[in-house]
């Protein structure tokens, strides 16, 4: 529940910098602001203008020099007064000025509050403020640019657009609804009938963009398998260009699932480490080998391990039929040996081969370029990309009320029914900008953000 009261938080990230500042949002920021800040009195500072001053401690003494600014609502982030005091990064001091905020009496800001605020008074709409978090935890070039497109409002226009035409279809409905008893013959069903399909293959398309939109915002993920000491540990290293995981000589080292993201020509892709799959020795090699097989069900690719230097084995037909339900690339690692390894051709199956050497790095421009080639990030045109679950199921829901509509312009069903379908499909696409979103589903979304955003 939204009150209107005043908060307060660090909006910095913890630890030392060069400067910190605390954040108060509400109808008591100046008077907060006016019991911590000693300078030109905060009730006469012009909006969006920075004052310097003395900043006071929760027992009025000085505390640090610095700033003041007060953005008068509603032109500010929450659309309310917000306060914003600048003072030296050291953690004691933004932390002593914030207990000097609490102290004048606002109150600590919980995690997203001042977003959850923005949305509250319009600022943003709820595309745009999930929009906001993505663009703090972005990982990619890619994931940044499309946060930012989202955050600038280009889903929420694309879903404004398709509501616009629902609204005007479920208009004609309405009009043909009230005059039904005089005049039946009125409505025009085919030509409502082909600009419902045209919403739906539109909705359709925007929730397919969710394959792309996922990576785009989580990374896609990628497990590394094959039999132990086939060089997994070593791949990974090389991939993120640091010793992230152990390497040794001895079979079964790495147990547990070691997980890091790169980003790579703009995609984020988080590789991940597995347990060698092969008979397990004892319990703790068991569970590993397990989380492997649930790693390869969760990745969106596998790259399947293989030493150049041994025979093909029990253990290698193994790992490769635990990938092969997935989209995977066959990585002949140890080129520098002499080459024992034979695949066999009904395993080749048409996947792309790489053969390297984790030791020095051949093959590994090569490794890059399939699993951006498996990304599928070719060169279709940008657009708006749907990159978040919330999104593709209200869109799908959307679609689906919409193709019932079309389906019941076909066969003659009554104005008032298809009326129905229409509204739901509208309801459903409100739900992606928060027209119609309940507000346990505001809880989840806001509580994902860090305090003091
Ligand atoms: N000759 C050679 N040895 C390698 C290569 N890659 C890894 N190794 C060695 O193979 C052993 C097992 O490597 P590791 O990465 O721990 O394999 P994992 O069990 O699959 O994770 C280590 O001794 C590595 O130094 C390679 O390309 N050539
Ligand atoms: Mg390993």
């Amino acid at each position: 529940v939204y009150v209107r009261d005043t908060i307060a938080a660090i909006a910095t990230a913890g630890g030392t910098g060069a400067v910190a500042i605390v954040r108060v949002s509400g109808p008591d920021a100046l008077d907060v602001a006016r019991r911590v800040f000693r300078g030109r009195a905060p009730e006469q500072w012009q909006s969006h203008r920075l004052y310097a001053g003395d900043l006071l401690d929760a027992s009025e003494r000085l505390l640090d020099r610095g700033l003041g600014v007060v953005m008068r609502g509603p032109r500010s982030y929450t659309g309310e007064d917000v306060v914003e005091l600048h003072c030296h990064g050291g953690m004691l001091v933004a932390r002593r000025l914030f207990g000097a905020t609490l102290a004048a009496g606002a109150r600590a800001a919980r995690g997203g509050e001042f977003t959850l605020r923005a949305f509250v008074n319009g600022k943003l709409d709820l595309a745009q403020a999930e929009s906001v978090a993505d663009l703090i935890a972005a990982r990619s070039d890619t994931a940044l640019r499309v946060a930012a497109e989202q955050l600038s409002g280009s889903l929420s226009a694309a879903i404004e657009q398709w509501r616009e035409r629902l609204i005007g279809i479920a208009a004609r409905l309405e009009v043909s609804i009230d005059f039904s008893e005089e005049d039946v013959g009125d409505l025009d069903r085919a030509g409502l009938e082909a600009d419902a399909t045209r919403v739906f293959e539109a909705l359709r398309d925007l929730a397919a963009s969710y394959a792309r939109g996922r990576i785009v915002r989580e990374g896609l993920r990628v497990a590394i398998v094959g039999k132990p000491n086939a060089g997994k540990s070593s791949w990974l290293n090389r991939l993120l260009g640091a010793d992230r995981a152990i390497v040794t000589p001895l079979p079964g080292t790495t147990r547990d699932v070691i997980e890091e993201s790169i980003d790579l020509d703009g995609v984020a892709v988080v590789f991940v480490d597995t347990a060698g799959i092969r008979s397990p020795t004892d319990e703790v090699e068991r569970i590993g080998i397990d989380r492997a097989h649930e790693q390869i069900a969760a990745a969106d690719l596998a790259v399947v391990v293989l030493d150049n230097g041994r025979e093909w084995e029990r253990e290698d037909e193994e790992a490769l039929n635990a990938a092969r339900q997935k989209q995977h690339i066959l990585l002949i690692n140890k080129a520098d040996l002499p080459s024992r390894l034979r695949i066999p051709k009904a395993m080749q199956n048409g996947a792309s081969v790489v053969i390297g050497s984790a030791l020095d790095g051949e093959g590994s421009d090569r490794l890059r370029a399939e699993i951006i080639r498996a990304a599928d990030f070719g060169d279709r045109p940008p657009g708006v990309l749907i990159t978040r679950e919330r999104h593709r199921r209200a869109i799908e829901s959307a679609a689906a009320a919409v193709d019932r509509a079309a389906e019941a312009l076909r066969t003659g069903h009554p104005p008032d029914v298809i009326a129905v379908d229409v509204m739901t499909a509208l309801d459903h696409l409100g739900e992606i900008v928060g027209r119609t979103s309940p507000e346990t589903v505001l809880d989840r979304i806001f509580s994902e953000f860090c305090i003091g955003k």
